[in-house]
Order: structure tokens, then sequence, then C-alpha cells
């Protein structure tokens, strides 16, 4: 027998004995397979800033590919199996023997049952807090120690965009899709803002997420997991719309107040909970019940939204504390440390069942935060934070509005303490999901892309090289000002392209030479305006985006309202 054959089979029982152990993922094999032929497939500029592949590609091994003294060797996982089979790849069988062991593990895995390669996904979303709202993130005023920690422990995504408000965010997350798909543009009706003395008319707006859409939570179910939704669902609460009419086995849809708060369904609790505390320990409970197999956990906090209460011990922590970069509110502070707790919570109670290995743990917030409308001449928008040295605020279509925190913690995959500076957007996140959870596609349309390949690696490539937003309406800040006015925008690298749609006016930025969008090179830059314009347009055109129409002023009211219905 040949040397080389005589040492790779050598390497096998090793192999075998790591199969056994709890944690290992199939899927992550093949992440870690995937992130080896994206890095191969980039371009030789792109190669030299990344460290030198391995073999395939795969990425050279540091110790966090070790099992861990406390973990009981449940951080083993699929870089393990990759750096063995480099070692038998060492030995000359290349491609052929990666086949057959990838053959062999899948049958591995198969053995030990579906649960024990899927891994468990927990969604907390904060409500309106700010890109710049936690310590992790820059502020020196908040304190937010673990989701801080939860960062160090994975990888933030420093360009992850949502919409400018609540439910449009919500809409593109649990369908897949662009807001002109769904027609979820924002928070009500259009007619919540009067807009009838402007030149457009509106889009209408819809309110509820329609029910031909399949949730990512139903097709998570589908793909076997237990599905759970607690907080703020923002898609139509009642009877059919109901989280757990699309997709979720159980679901509270919390309202209103962070005292004293109504749900849907109506259930106890004690006199005086902090809303945040009652949903944390109803996803704290799912998680307990579930802890055996895959599960998928949706917490959308209410908190940092108005109206703006905290618990009072919180809020005595921070009224003494020196402002800090815009940000001086001690309720805000303590709201923001309620969060931060409840994510504290999550993360002990996966420690205290084994589960954190094998679980994707995301933290996000659904807009920017409320705050930096003064700078934009917005007097009376008020504001309870700052996103400096972002643009604006939530409502806003400039960065401070719709750029947010974005935490992704799945160990081994994700490089502890690791960013990712490539744009993504919120329709990125179902695709991202089925793809972790190897759950089947839906019949509808997804206008994002999975970014599996990025928490492998920061820098992989993804094979889309833009994002989009489309707001065909209005965001009120106080008597005839604006937070918005109709804008579409793309963004594509470092640049972004806003078209205003009221006068047809662009606005260009380069986001890495000027993240607060000060300087508009429109005019300097006719040639790179008028690419992205067309793009923007494409878009637009290829995803049949509805465009408000021009407005007259001197209709009757009742024609005004009438007008493209
Ligand atoms: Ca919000």
């Amino acid at each position: 027998m040949a040397t080389w054959r005589r040492k790779a089979l050598a390497l096998l029982p090793d192999l075998r004995r790591d199969l056994q152990r709890p944690g290992f993922s199939v899927r992550k094999l093949r992440l870690c397979w995937r992130e080896g032929r994206t890095r191969r497939g980039t371009a030789p500029r792109e190669r030299a800033r990344s460290p030198p592949p391995i073999g395939f590609g795969i990425r050279p091994l540091d110790a966090r590919d070790e099992p861990t003294d406390n973990g009981g060797g449940e951080a083993f996982a699929a870089s393990r199996i990759v750096r063995k089979i480099y070692r038998i790849q060492g030995y000359a069988i290349m491609k052929t023997a990666f086949t057959l062991l990838l053959f062999i593990v899948t049958l591995a895995a198969a053995a030990r049952g579906p649960a024990a390669e899927k891994p468990n996904i927990i969604f907390i979303m904060a409500d309106d807090l700010g890109d710049t709202d936690l310590a992790c993130f820059g502020s020196k005023y908040y304190e937010t120690p673990n989701i801080d920690r939860l960062a160090s422990q994975g990888m933030k995504l420093l360009s992850h965009h949502h919409c400018q408000n609540c439910a449009p965010t919500r809409a593109a997350l649990m369908s897949g899709q662009y807001a002109p798909r769904t027609g979820v543009y924002t928070v009500g009706s259009i007619d919540r803002f009067d807009w009838r003395q402007r030149p457009l008319r509106p889009v209408d707006n819809v309110t509820k997420l329609p029910l031909d859409r399949a949730t990512i939570a139903r097709q998570l179910k589908r793909a076997g997991y237990a599905t759970g939704m607690f907080g703020k669902w923002h898609l139509g609460g009642m009877r059919r719309y109901h989280p757990e009419k699309r997709g979720f086995d159980e679901a509270i849809v919390s309202q209103g107040a962070h005292f004293d708060f109504a749900t849907n369904p109506k259930t106890d609790y004690p006199k005086g909970q902090y809303l945040a505390d009652f949903l944390t320990d109803r996803a704290v409970d799912f998680i307990r019940r579930h802890h055996e197999h895959p599960f998928f956990l949706y917490l959308p906090h209410f908190g940092v939204h108005s109206p703006h209460h905290a618990k009072q011990e919180l809020i005595d922590k921070f009224k003494d504390k020196p402002a800090a970069g815009g940000h001086s509110n001690a309720t805000y502070a303590a709201m923001i440390a309620s969060v931060d707790e409840s994510v504290g919570r999550v993360m002990q109670t996966l420690d205290e069942l084994g589960l954190a290995d094998n679980t994707v743990l995301i933290f996000t917030s659904d807009n920017g935060g409320v705050g930096g409308y003064a700078r934009e001449g917005l007097k009376k928008a008020g504001g309870v934070t700052d996103n400096a040295p972002l643009r604006s605020g939530k409502g806003s279509l400039y960065e401070g509005g719709t750029r947010v925190p974005f935490i992704v913690r799945w160990p081994v995959v994700t490089k502890p303490g690791s960013v990712c500076e490539t744009p993504t957007i919120h329709v990125d996140i179902y695709p991202t999901l089925l793809e972790l959870a190897g759950a089947p596609r839906p019949e509808q349309t997804l206008d994002g892309e999975s970014l599996a390949p990025l928490l492998c690696d920061a820098s992989a490539r993804l094979r889309r090289d833009a994002i989009f937003q489309h707001f065909p309406g209005y965001l009120g800040a106080g008597r005839g000002f604006w937070r918005t006015t109709p804008v579409s925008l793309i963004q594509s690298g470092d640049w972004k392209l806003m078209e205003f749609l009221e006068d047809g006016r662009l606005e260009l930025y380069n986001l890495r030479d000027d993240i607060g969008e000060t300087k508009n090179l429109a005019t300097e830059m006719p040639d790179k305006a008028k690419n992205l314009h067309a793009r923007l347009v494409a878009w637009r055109t290829q995803i049949n985006a509805p465009m408000p129409t021009k407005n007259d002023p001197n209709a009757p009211p009742d024609a005004k309202t009438a007008q493209g219905r």
C-alpha cells in the first residue's frame, strides 16, 4: 500500500471519533468548504488581503477551532474535520478524498439524526435602537456589557441596513422581499401625514403582511424547527395575520406600553412587571422547553421605542453620568440596559443548557435611532438619542435612519471579534437563515442573498453588488417639515446614490470617505451618478416598483385621496 494511503487511512479512526462529539455539524463543514471555494474565486487583489488559503482554500485554523475546556469538547465542529481532511489531502488524495470523506461524514450525521446538524436560531431585535446606541458600536454613555460580549464572541456587520421605520423592516425580514413586492412601506396609512400640499401623492400603504407570503418562520417550521415569537409583530395582529397563523408554533404579541402592557393572546403577568423582562421570561421558557430539538426564537423587543419608560433602579444608575456624544437621557439608557439584560439572560440560558456552540444568535434593531434631526433643520422632530456621525435618524433614508447594529454569533463559524463592512440589508436575512437551517426555499421570490459566506469569512464576496430602498411616501417632522420625502436609493460598495422623486434631485455620497453624507458628489462625478442612477431605475423596473403620482393642490379633497386608487 502506498505511504500516502496508509497515512490517510490512519487518520480515519480519529475522524470517526470526532464525528461522535456534540456540536458537530455537516452544515458547518459545508459552509467552511463553500468559504474555501468562494475565496478561490475572488480576484487576486482580494486574495492578497485575505489570510493565505490552505489546500482547497480552507482558512488556516486557530485556537478557536479547538474544543474549549468549559465546553467539554462541544466547540468541536466542521473546521476540525476540515483540518483532518486537509492533512489527508496533503497526502495527495485531493478531491477524491474530500468527496469520499464528505460522504462518510454525511452518513455519520444522518445516523445521529437530522436534529444534530441543525443549529438553533435566535433573532433578537430592539425597536428604534440607533447604530451608535451600543457601547460596542461607539456609545460612551449607554452601557451594554452583554451585547458587547456577544459582539466579542461573534461578528459585527458594520454596514447593515433596515428600513426607515418599523413595519416595512419586519415585512422584509419575515418575507425576504423588498417593500415594492409586499406593499409595506411604512406604519399606518399614507394619510398619517398631510401630503396634500406636496408635489406628489404617495403610494397607498399595506399595513399587514399579505397572507400569500410564506414567512421565514413557516419555512423553518417545515424544516423541523420549533418556532416561537414573543414581542412586537406589527404585521397585522389579529386572526389570520397573527404570528401563530404565520408559521410560529407559539406567539405572544405585545402592544402599547412598557408597563401595564397588553398582549395578544391575553397573558397574566405580575403587576408592575417591565415588558422586556416579561418577553425574556417567555423566551427563556421557550428555549428550556425546546432545548432537545432545533428551534427558531424570534424576540422583537418593544424597547427602546417611546413611550420612554424604564425601571427606576436602572434610571438611577445613569442619572448622574456625564453625557457623551449626544447621548444623555438616563431613562433611554435604562431602556437600553433592559434590552441588554435580556440578551444576557438568553446567553446565560444557552450556556446552562450547553446550547451556545450550536446556536446562531443574532442581535439587531429595526431602524435607526430617534435623533439627529436638529442638524437637518427639523427642530420639531424631537429626539432622544444621536446617531452621529451618521446623518439624521429614524424616518429618514440617510444612514442615521437605516443603518443599524447587527451582530451574529455562531461559534466556530464566525470569528470572535470580527467585523464585516460589506453592505447588507434586511432581505438577506431570510435566505441566510434558510441556508443555515437547510430549510426549503419558498415559492415566492427572495430578493436577498445568503450571508453565510460572510459569516465564514468577512472578506468573502457576495454575488450581488448592490442593495436598494424605495420609499414612495412622506414621513413628517412637525407641521410643514419632513424626515423624508419620496426617495429611492442604491448602495454599491462605498457609493450611495439617492434619487428624490419630487424633483428628480440626485445625491451621491462616498460612505467610506464621508459616512455623515455631508458632501453631495452628484455634480462633481456625473458619470458615477449616471451609472448608479441607471442601475437604480433598472431595479425599480425589474421589481415593478410603484411610483408616487403628481398631486394637484387645487383638486377637491376627495379627489386628492382618490387619485391613483
Ligand atoms: Ca422601530
